[in-house]
């Protein structure tokens, strides 16, 4: 039987990729590509929730009515780790709260959870007694009882709603969202997106096995997310060459904060949820930080085509459940003592003295690992494994017309290649001698 492995090396040699080939790659990003929209005419570009959504509304005598319902869900990280978590309408993060500065809005909220909640609508400027915090402006929400917050949305920008009652818990369970005001009119020094994207980050405590996560962590996260999926469980970005890029970043992780790092393309902050940086303090950097309880709206053009990671740069975000408590064996010469330690234990594998990568292969056969576990789980890509996981993501950047590939098919004669004895020669490194 043809491994999808050796399908896709098979796919990637012969410069095609068969459907066969493209499904399974698809796969290997956790389904649909998150293929945007580009504006229509006179408007701006629909919002990008890559693996989630945006809460519809209707119009009631002028007031904008939604509906919340935070409940628990059945939630899958990606391939092989599902978990009970908590959220709203049947997902996590909630979805996308997405409406126009000077909206009169309702929002009922109903408690299905087990103990009682609030919304905050994190960084909007509402009357005192809408703001969500249990016990000083509001009493909780008990099970069963649904609540109503009414509001008029004053300031543009990109916000986040969580509850305010049992925080720890239940923000930890997955209980987040994005708030996205449109400015009324767009201001006109600001040059228009193509594409405009959010992400929720978030971090997680899931032990191996475990079917919750564990709310009472405070250091030891080992699942980190963009829109609560770990890579290869994230729907890649897919955009146009030359479209001007928004990413609107939430941070409501329990304690980190995340280094979000794009490869190749400059970033400039644009706005937080404090309101909108003035363009003479504007600069690019490649990595932006954002803290927990904040918002970062990052732009960027996508002026070069290719697969480009974007990923939290602190290395332990862009994994997934490594075993942290382990001791380093990198470069310990452990022959004698696997001998040994196989005559007690025959399936005995120590792992690492090399370094951790290729740990992958041996996580896969799974033969020792817990049900419902991704320790050093990565993804698969067109030339070997992508050795991360966790907070990691790919935006696909294509050329007119060629937006649904899959893989980037790289030119010739540009992708790192072994250096031949002729190369080394030609350029003065003796072969053998290096
Ligand atoms: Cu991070």
């Amino acid at each position: 039987m043809v491994t999808r492995r050796e399908l896709l090396a098979a796919g990637a040699v012969a410069g095609l990729v068969t459907p066969r080939a493209r499904a399974a790659q698809a796969a290997a990003h956790g389904g649909a590509l998150a293929l945007a929209e580009r504006p229509r005419a006179g408007g701006r570009p629909p919002l990008v929730v890559p693996d989630g959504a945006v809460l519809p509304w209707v119009l009631k005598d002028g007031v904008k009515v939604m509906h919340l319902v935070a409940e628990e869900v059945q939630h899958t990280f990606c391939d092989g780790l599902t978990a009970t978590c908590w959220g709203y309408n049947g997902r996590t993060p909630g979805p996308v709260i997405e409406v126009e500065q000077g909206d009169r809005l309702r929002i009922y909220v109903t408690n299905k959870l087990p103990e009682p909640t609030t919304v905050h609508w994190h960084g909007l400027r509402v009357p005192n007694g809408m703001d969500g915090v249990a016990g000083l402006t509001q009493r909780p929400i008990r099970t069963g009882e649904t609540f109503k917050y009414e509001f008029t949305v004053e300031k543009a920008g990109t916000f986040m709603y969580h509850p305010h009652y049992d925080e720890m818990t239940q923000m930890a369970l997955g209980m987040t969202g994005l708030f996205v005001v449109h400015p009324r009119r767009a201001p006109a020094e600001e040059p228009a997106v193509d594409r405009d994207v959010c992400y929720v980050l978030n971090e997680w405590s899931i032990a191996p096995g475990a079917s919750r996560p564990n709310p009472m962590a405070m250091a030891e996260f080992n699942v980190l997310t963009f829109n609560s999926k770990a890579f290869p469980g994230t729907s890649p970005i897919v955009v146009q060459k030359g479209d001007r890029v928004r990413l609107r970043l939430g941070n409501l992780s329990a304690m980190s904060h995340h280094a979000m790092h794009l490869h190749a393309f400059p970033m400039t902050l644009v706005a937080t949820d404090g309101g909108v940086v003035p363009p003479s303090a504007r600069h690019p950097e490649t990595t932006w930080l954002v803290p927990t309880g904040s918002v970062r709206v990052i732009e960027f053009v996508a002026d070069l085509e290719g697969d480009w990671a974007f990923h939290c740069h602190m290395t332990h975000h862009g994994m997934n459940q490594m075993a942290h408590g382990i001791p380093s064996i990198i470069g310990a010469d452990v022959t004698d003592i696997a001998v040994r330690l196989r005559q007690l234990h025959p399936s005995t594998m120590l792992m690492g003295e090399a370094g951790m990568g290729g740990m992958m292969h041996m996580y896969r056969m799974r033969s020792k690992m817990p049900e419902n576990s991704v320790p050093m789980l990565g993804g698969t890509g067109p030339f070997d494994d992508i050795e991360m996981g966790g907070m990691f993501t790919i935006v696909k950047v294509r050329a007119p017309g060629q937006l649904d590939d899959v893989w980037y098919q790289h030119p010739p004669g540009t992708v790192a290649s072994r250096a031949s004895d002729d190369d080394l020669r030609r350029d003065g490194i003796v072969p053998g001698r290096h």
